[in-house]
């Protein structure tokens, strides 16, 4: 059969995966956003279905002081003896720190800490031993994968963390795992930094402190020498293995806007490949170390199919699953009613730096699509935004002021933030207008419908919200918002008929 990478386009880095009984697990990075943690599931390991987050209450997602980027950086997922963990670093609050569950269906422990600097933390259990690894430098100043040993239970070092290996010299070693493959252990890590540079190595030593032996075909996948390639980035890998004993490795990569445009929009995604073992025991992964769109394989049924979604409407969708929030949503301002998302509109802004504006978002998971919602709206200003982060995003609104109702696009892009476009409508008591957003790669298109009249707002560049401008992990959310210039609103703004399409195509 067939499939197509990424298998989770989208705003999905950092991937991890595990697998229990039939079924596999997989978490992602989510920074500033709440809740945390993407937790999806698979039976074939190309269809996922999101299940919900990992990282649900305050207590354990403190992000207050989680700036663009901040927050949850990258989660490993490992489940032993029946019982799952997912420990993962807030670089905003707690550093290191996991949480665990035996029912991955419902709640989370509260977290546990682990006096371990370094990010990536990964665990690996045998023989009732807790490794715990992630980057950093250990107690004697070496810097690369340091590993010491944990109480499961209480989160205590139990040994001093340890150098294990430094890897082959790029920059950023990061995204340690460890695996014990047919008697052999295996560290995989990146190198060369989460952007056009990035790589995957490998080594492999015969104790789980090594001594490691680099791999001769490092690094074992990279796409930095495709030029003119749609797919950049490769790197953060897991491996896991499947029923039939085939291994594969999940690991984020982005998409360039175009071939020759070296920008991306849509974040860091999670693409899948399959690796196979050398002779010697080396891991060949993905083709001749590449990761291409499409991979044919005879390791998955023929009849399988790939499913890729193509609607997202309020009725589809669930706040918490889909949707989510920046830092610590206030959710008295919010009421998921099932056809409309009511939000009250508070002082804080969306280009606030810290603090959580009424503002939940869904993720720009491809590059052609078209956004549109119904927005009835009685005080203030409320709309949607195309939400890179609070410096970077293009907002396009109705807005009431003393003067009267206007429909409004503002374009801020870093220092550069004013109001493109305004068109003034009749001011009634509630205002009622459908706006609407086309995607391509290269531009947003903005239109309102307002009493069966079209009004075109114009496009705008979507390089401008792209990480290579933006800088960051994170992708383009689609959000919607409520916020005010003076004090906390009293009526909602209304949302209806919302629907992301993605088997929309413009053409440009
Ligand atoms: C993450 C690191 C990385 O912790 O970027 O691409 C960092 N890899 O492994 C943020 O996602």
């Amino acid at each position: 059969m067939k499939y197509t990478n990424p298998i989770i386009p989208g705003f999905y880095p950092d991937p991890s995966i595990c697998k229990y009984k039939d079924i596999y697990y997989m978490v992602h990075s989510t920074f500033q956003y709440f809740p945390g943690v993407t937790l999806f599931e698979s039976k074939d390991l190309i269809n996922w279905t999101q299940i919900g987050h990992v990282l649900t209450r305050e207590s354990q997602l403190p992000l207050e002081k989680a700036g663009r980027s901040g927050g949850i950086y990258a989660p490993t997922i490992r489940c032993h003896n029946g019982r799952f963990y997912m420990v993962t670093t807030n670089v905003s609050a707690f550093g290191n720190f996991y949480v665990w569950t035996d029912d991955i269906y419902g709640e989370w422990s509260e977290p546990v800490i682990v006096d371990q600097d370094g990010i990536d933390p990964s665990l690996y259990f045998e023989d009732n031993i807790c490794y715990f690894m992630s980057n950093g430098t250990d107690e004697e100043g070496h810097s690369g994968i340091i590993q010491c040993e944990i109480d499961i239970e209480t989160g205590k070092k139990l040994t001093p963390g340890r150098c294990i290996w430094k890897g082959t010299g790029g920059r950023y070693l990061e995204a340690p795992h460890l695996y014990k493959i047919n008697g052999e252990y295996y560290i995989l890590a990146a190198e060369g930094g989460t952007e056009y540079g990035h790589f995957i190595i490998c080594a492999k030593g015969k104790t789980p402190y090594g001594p490691f032996i680099d791999a001769p075909n490092n690094p074992i996948l990279t796409n930095r020498n495709l030029g003119g390639y749609e797919i950049q980035g490769c790197g953060h890998g897991d491996l896991i293995e499947d029923e039939s004993g085939n291994w594969w490795m999940v690991h984020l990569a982005f998409r360039q806007i175009g071939l020759w445009n070296m920008f991306h929009i849509t974040g860091r995604e999670t693409c899948l490949v399959p690796v196979e073992f050398s002779e010697d025991g080396w891991l060949l992964v993905g083709e001749q170390g590449t990761t291409p769109i499409e991979v044919e394989t005879d390791r998955l049924p023929d009849n399988l199919h790939q499913d890729k979604r193509k609607l997202y409407t309020i009725e589809n969708t669930s706040p918490g699953i889909e949707w989510c929030f920046l830092r610590a949503p206030d959710m008295k301002k919010y009421n998921f009613t099932g056809d409309t998302i009511e939000l009250t509109a508070t002082s804080k802004k969306l280009s606030d730096e810290y603090g959580s504006p009424t503002f939940t978002c869904i993720r720009q998971c491809e590059m052609v699509g078209k956004v549109s919602c119904l927005v009835a709206l009685e005080e203030q200003e409320a709309g949607i935004t195309l939400y890179m982060d609070n410096m970077h995003h293009y907002d396009f609104f109705i807005k009431k002021t003393k003067e009267g109702t206007l429909i409004q696009k503002r374009i801020c892009i870093g220092d550069i933030a004013y109001i493109q476009e305004s068109i003034p409508i009749e001011n009634r008591d509630i205002a009622e207008v459908t706006l609407s957003i086309r995607m391509t790669p290269t531009n947003y298109f903005f239109e309102a419908l307002y009493k069966d009249k079209i009004y075109d707002f114009g496009k705008n560049q979507t390089r401008y919200l792209s990480t290579e401008v933006a800088e960051g992990f994170t992708g383009v959310m689609i959000g919607l918002y409520a916020q005010s210039d003076e004090e906390d609103c009293v009526k909602p703004a209304i949302f209806k008929d919302f629907v992301y399409d993605l088997s929309y195509s413009s053409g440009e």
